[in-house]
């Protein structure tokens, strides 16, 4: 088993985001061709979008708005002026979201050997919470597979992708995969999700929650190339649900063995249908301290 356990030193709490330098930022920079920018985020709504049961539906609920004038009045406003508030309440993994390395632990260890007890439920991820991230800024490829495997909207949903096939994707594509890329997999879960999803509060992936992803043994491609980061339009990026595959195995190869931030429920089918398949990618999560994740709005630049 390959591990970075130590790579960035005993204390790291950033993993592969360490390669990120200047010089490699500065680089990603000169990447974009056409200056199309795509937000790769989902809407954030109750209704119409993937979540797990237990982590319930994101939930906008109004603060103030046009009858609280009594509210701004205290302030000295008049009745005609006012200001439109909401309060919040997200679990930190649904919508488009990035794990904190602090997300995953196995055999009670997370990231660079941090035992569990660093995180608590008063205190949350004392270390490798979601703030130590701040920010992922990066050249990353975008590898698509419904595309490459000819599939019909969605590829096999106990697909599980290899080292082989992410290389044989990026030839086939003609995309040059470089040392410190982030990677980005579309297998069409979400587009075909979403386009079943969209009538009510039926949207729960529990009762067959199958999807395709990247099988674990894809670890040896995220080794030979140095990957940063990874994201992908699924619930997990690793396939889920199918037989033989352990509990989150691949977020302990990627997450907790090496790492690697994974960057989850992209939206990529509008940078799918412009074939544009190398971008800057920009992803920034909320500096929640003590989290383990946070949703995001992640940006490409083609
Ligand atoms: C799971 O933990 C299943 O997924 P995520 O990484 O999206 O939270």
């Amino acid at each position: 088993m390959s591990n970075n356990w130590g790579r960035f030193g005993a204390d790291d709490e950033r993993g592969m985001l360490n390669l990120l330098t200047p010089d490699v930022v500065l680089a990603a920079t000169h990447v974009p061709k056409t200056g199309k920018v795509y937000s790769l985020a989902l809407p954030i709504q109750r209704n119409g979008v993937p979540y797990f049961d237990y982590r319930g539906a994101p939930t906008r609920l109004p603060l103030t708005h046009q009858s609280d004038h009594g509210q701004f009045a205290l302030y000295g406003a008049a009745d005609h002026l006012g200001a439109n508030e909401d309060v919040l309440i997200l679990a930190s993994h649904n919508e488009t979201h990035i794990d904190a390395l602090s997300h995953v632990f196995n055999e009670r260890k997370m990231y660079n050997g941090i035992p569990v007890e660093a995180v608590s439920a008063s205190a949350g991820s004392t270390k490798l919470g979601i703030e130590k991230i701040r920010w992922v800024v990066g050249r990353a490829i975008m590898l698509d597979f419904v595309r490459f495997l000819g599939a019909d909207g969605c590829i096999d949903k106990s697909h599980g992708i290899t080292s082989e096939e992410l290389e044989a994707c990026a030839a086939a594509q003609g995309t040059e995969i470089r040392k410190g890329d982030i990677v980005l997999v579309r297998t069409g879960w979400i587009d075909n999700f979403m386009a079943h999803h969209d009538r009510g509060p039926a949207d729960v992936v529990s009762a067959d929650y199958a999807q395709p992803g990247l099988a674990k043994e894809s670890a040896a491609f995220m080794d030979k190339y140095d990957i940063v980061a990874i994201g992908c339009d699924n619930s997990a990026i690793e396939v889920l649900g199918r037989p033989g595959d352990g509990f989150l195995e691949g977020h302990v190869e990627f997450l907790v063995n090496r790492g690697i931030h994974l960057v989850e429920h992209l939206m990529l089918k509008e940078m799918a249908d412009d074939q544009c398949y190398e971008c800057l990618f920009i992803v920034a999560p909320l500096p929640v301290v003590g989290a383990a994740g946070s949703p995001v709005n992640p940006i490409a630049i083609g």
